[in-house]
């Protein structure tokens, strides 16, 4: 598969978008500054000071917040157009509602599009990206549905004060990774343990939520603005650990139905909806266990009709790839999971190059096999944006798995759109710097400029990743000679 030498034979088009993304509460510390309010991540790390491995949180991060111009300054570097972040919902809603605005908080998000637009910096903004109001999540954060009114306050009092100069918006960054890991498990915050019932009401409610501030934009915003607007899926690639058995191949799209399709068929499938296969599975499981409906809310005939097609685009967040083998339930099947739901039992190549996080290994042409995936479900006809790719090290400033990684997968996308007709327009790297990743605190690494979090400045550097990076941008094509790594180093 794929070169590694050479320079690629394909060449990214000239209204393809090369950007680079964040997320508010992974960079920009300053958690109680300048009038900003709780958000669960915030109450979830200071509760729990040894839930990451490095005992950290993100009340400094990348310190963000007064730091701006640094981040605007590399991103100007790299050279791409557009930059992708998060607006922290409780930076200028403090409370979570719309009757309190915070100025400061509104002013420095309004610093940062000024200094973007200096240097012709499109910004592209995600509205939820994980930092939900704590006041919500005293009121059941996303299992409640009164959720889906009071997004759609927050996301008026956004476009309101920023839809002059932001023209592509996400509404939720991977609401199944969300879901799953706060409300089913206790992986994130706020680590509810609603396994198989809270994460499908979190998941539920999410998407109408999206689909509601879809049509808010539509109807009020866009004539004025003529932006878009969609949201954000994550998608592991599901190969069949045996592809001689059917019972494997089976599992693997069991896998991407349960956790790609049941995001994107309501919102991209002709029908809408979640998926059949996805309801009968939770029905019957939910039907045995003993309970009096499916633990799989349904949809009113409405609620269908307003999430069908409510996505100017498929933002796609990839990764990594897993080995999929039936699982058999044996043990405590009886317990509501939505891993029993799925029913299948993950695993990875041991011969994948595996450079930093568990869940982590390198294999791209899981890459290019998503990105069909979705377009043989979907059709061509709304664009793929991957609004996340990259890869997880330890970190070190000569990153040659990272350039590797990025010059590979982005080298599947290009076959993915020449070979084999995918409509993608845009890629977006993760991430700009090292920040705070999550349950990982900041041992994993995922950034193309190292932060020295040791220094109050949080100085920024660039790895060799970054110049990789700056190159392909500058000319839009991959040169895997570019950087080469000296024959002593290992390389992926
Ligand atoms: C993205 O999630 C996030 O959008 C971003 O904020 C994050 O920094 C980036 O990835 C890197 O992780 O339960 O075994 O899968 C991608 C999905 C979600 C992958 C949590 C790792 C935990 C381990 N990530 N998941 S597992």
């Amino acid at each position: 598969y794929g070169l590694d030498s050479g320079l690629s034979n394909y060449s990214f088009p000239e209204n393809f978008i090369l950007g680079v993304s964040t997320a508010a509460f992974q960079i920009e510390g300053a958690w109680n500054e300048g009038g900003r309010g709780e958000s669960i991540w915030d109450k979830f790390l200071h509760e729990h000071p040894t839930y990451t491995p490095d005992n950290s949180s993100a009340d400094v991060a990348a310190d963000s917040y007064h730091r701006f111009k640094d981040d605007v300054r590399i991103i100007r570097d790299l050279g791409v157009s557009t930059y992708r972040l998060s607006i922290s919902w409780s930076r200028i809603l403090p409370n979570g509602t719309d009757n309190y605005i915070n100025a400061e908080g509104v002013q420095y998000y309004r610093n940062l599009f000024d200094e973007l637009a200096k240097y012709n910096i499109t910004p592209m903004v995600t509205l939820f990206h994980w930092d939900l109001p704590q006041m919500f999540m005293d009121l059941g954060g996303w299992t409640n549905p009164e959720m889906v009114d009071y997004f759609e306050d927050y996301a008026r009092v956004a476009f309101n004060l920023f839809g002059d100069v932001v023209k592509i918006w996400t509404t939720i960054n991977e609401p199944h990774q969300h879901c799953y890991n706060g409300y089913g498990t206790d992986y994130f915050a706020p680590a509810l343990e609603s396994y198989g019932v809270g994460e499908y009401l979190c998941d539920h409610y999410i998407l109408l939520a999206h689909a509601r501030v879809y049509h808010l934009y539509d109807r009020e915003f866009r004539p004025k603005y003529k932006g878009k607007i969609g949201i954000t899926l994550d998608a592991f690639w599901a190969d069949p650990l045996d592809p001689t058995k059917e019972e494997d191949r089976e599992a693997a799209e069991r896998y991407m139905m349960m956790n790609l399709a049941r995001y994107a068929n309501p919102i991209y499938s002709a029908e809408g909806d979640y998926p059949a296969v996805v309801r009968a599975r939770i029905n019957t499981i939910s039907q045995l266990q003993g309970f009096p409906r499916s633990r799989l809310p349904y949809f009113t005939a409405q609620e269908i009709e307003d999430l069908r097609g409510s996505s100017d685009f498929f933002g796609l967040n990839h990764y990594t790839t897993f080995l999929m083998t039936p699982s058999r339930m044996e043990k405590g099947w009886r317990v509501p999971s939505s891993d029993h739901d799925t029913g299948v039992r993950l695993s990875q190549n041991p011969a994948w190059p595996k450079p930093g996080a568990e869940w982590f290994s390198v294999y791209p042409p899981g890459f290019r096999k998503t990105i069909n995936w979705i377009t043989q479900k979907y059709g061509t006809k709304v664009p793929i944006i991957v609004t996340e790719n990259g890869l997880s090290d330890f970190g070190g400033i000569k990153d040659y798995a990272r350039v590797s990684y990025f010059n590979k997968y982005m080298y599947q996308m290009l076959l993915a759109m020449y070979e084999d007709g995918c409509n993608v327009q845009g890629y977006f790297a993760w991430t700009l710097m090292d920040d705070f990743e999550w349950k990982d605190g900041y041992v994993s690494k995922f950034g193309i400029y190292h932060v020295d979090f040791t220094s109050p400045e949080r100085t920024r550097t660039p790895k060799l990743s970054a110049l990789n990076y700056r190159e392909i941008v500058r000319t839009r094509r991959i040169n895997f000679d570019y950087i080469v790594p000296p024959k002593t180093a290992s390389s992926n």
